[in-house]
């Protein structure tokens, strides 16, 4: 499958914190390297220090469970993030060749970069001596307003062509360049009540130095759309929407089949992207082999995906269970059933089902 005379490509790839100096320097597409993200901490302490500040700090504010969150166009978005949606409006620029990995967060997103990195990117890397083997998919495929948030938007220019970029964006707050570019978008989504519990324990292990929210209070603000990127009803169902209008544009996928029938996931996927697998590769049992690489077992287990920090990032929260309907172990009946109500009522009238 891979050339390996093009595995230099992966010796470049550097485990430094780009430094001070990195953010300054014009870094042409040849000196690309795949390295660290900076720390999400980095965004959490930031201040909000531009143009949009008064406009953010005018906006409906929420801090109970993660945050501060703040209410732009029915979404709560980080306040330090939505700084940096505002900006990197008019400034992102996608290519044609992109291909942009969305989703709600909680919702498989780690592992459909993962996939899709992989299955780009299936030419230049061996599986021996793969990417993912060192780095986190979060550092293969860089969210773009963390990118921006964290002041190193740079490194996405830095990337050659074709990328693969991540967002948790609404659909309506993606940059306009990105909606007008040919650039496929593959969009993974999951039931609510697991993405819920997901998030749950998320915030456990990241928000240790804050007076903890109860489960039941969490479960109030989640059902409210007041988490980072949250409502997830409003999130799916703009993505279903547009991918009816545009089937070309965006592959809506499903965690649970996915989980089911990764092959078929993967498969579709490739097509999808315009990199369908030919004769010989299917033979050589090539997409078994990405299965294989990207699945939860495979990855939680590597040293950069163990619960040590590195590089200031905590990547273990990445992987946790992976499995459907681990809600069952800590909602009661009634807060399910509300739930899904709920999630019922959202629905109602799209054609979409999770
Ligand atoms: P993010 O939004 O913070 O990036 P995301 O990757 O979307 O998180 O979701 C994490 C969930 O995906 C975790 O689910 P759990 O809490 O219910 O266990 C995590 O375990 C699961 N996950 C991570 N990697 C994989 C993988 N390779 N295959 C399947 N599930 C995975």
């Amino acid at each position: 499958m891979a050339d390996t005379s093009l595995n230099s490509n992966f010796n470049s790839i550097s485990t430094d914190k780009p430094s001070k100096k990195d953010e300054g320097e014009v870094v042409t597409v040849d000196e690309a390297k795949l390295r660290y993200r900076r720390p999400f901490m980095d965004i959490l302490n930031a201040e909000l220090d531009s143009e949009y500040k008064e406009l953010i700090l005018s906006l409906p504010k929420e801090e109970r469970w993660f945050g501060p969150l703040r209410n732009y166009r029915d979404f709560w978005l980080l306040q330090q993030v939505l700084e940096q949606v505002l900006a990197m409006q008019e400034v992102f620029m996608s290519r044609p060749s992109d291909v942009i990995v969305a989703s709600s967060m909680k919702s498989g997103t780690t592992w459909l970069k993962a996939i899709t990195f992989t299955v780009m990117h299936r030419d230049k890397y061996t599986f021996s001596d793969h990417p993912l083997l060192k780095l986190n998919p979060h550092d293969c495929v860089p969210l773009i307003e963390h990118t921006y948030a964290a002041r190193d938007e740079k490194y996405l220019e830095t990337l050659p062509s074709p990328r693969v970029l991540g967002s948790h964006l609404s659909y309506s707050m993606l940059p306009e360049s990105i909606k007008a570019s040919k650039c496929p978008i593959v969009y993974i989504c999951r039931e609510p009540k697991d993405v819920f519990i997901s998030l749950w324990h998320m915030s456990l292990r990241f928000e240790k130095s804050k007076e903890p929210v109860s489960f039941e209070q969490a479960l109030e603000l989640f059902c409210q759309g007041r988490v980072p990127f949250g409502p997830i009803w409003e999130h799916v169902l703009e993505y279903y929407t547009k991918s009816l209008s545009s089937p070309e544009k965006i592959l809506i996928l499903k965690y649970e089949e996915m989980l089911k029938d990764p092959i078929d996931g993967v498969t579709r996927l490739a097509n999808f992207i315009g990199r369908p697998f030919s004769e010989e590769e299917i033979k050589n049992g090539v997409v078994e082999k990405i299965v294989e690489l990207c699945s939860f077992n495979k990855l939680k287990e590597l040293d950069v995906n163990k619960n040590e920090i590195v590089n200031e990032t905590n990547n273990g929260i990445y992987f946790r269970k992976a499995v459907v309907g681990d809600w069952q172990n800590y909602m009661t009946t009634e807060m399910a059933d509300k739930f899904d109500e709920m999630t019922k009522e959202k629905l109602c009238g799209s054609g979409f089902t999770f």
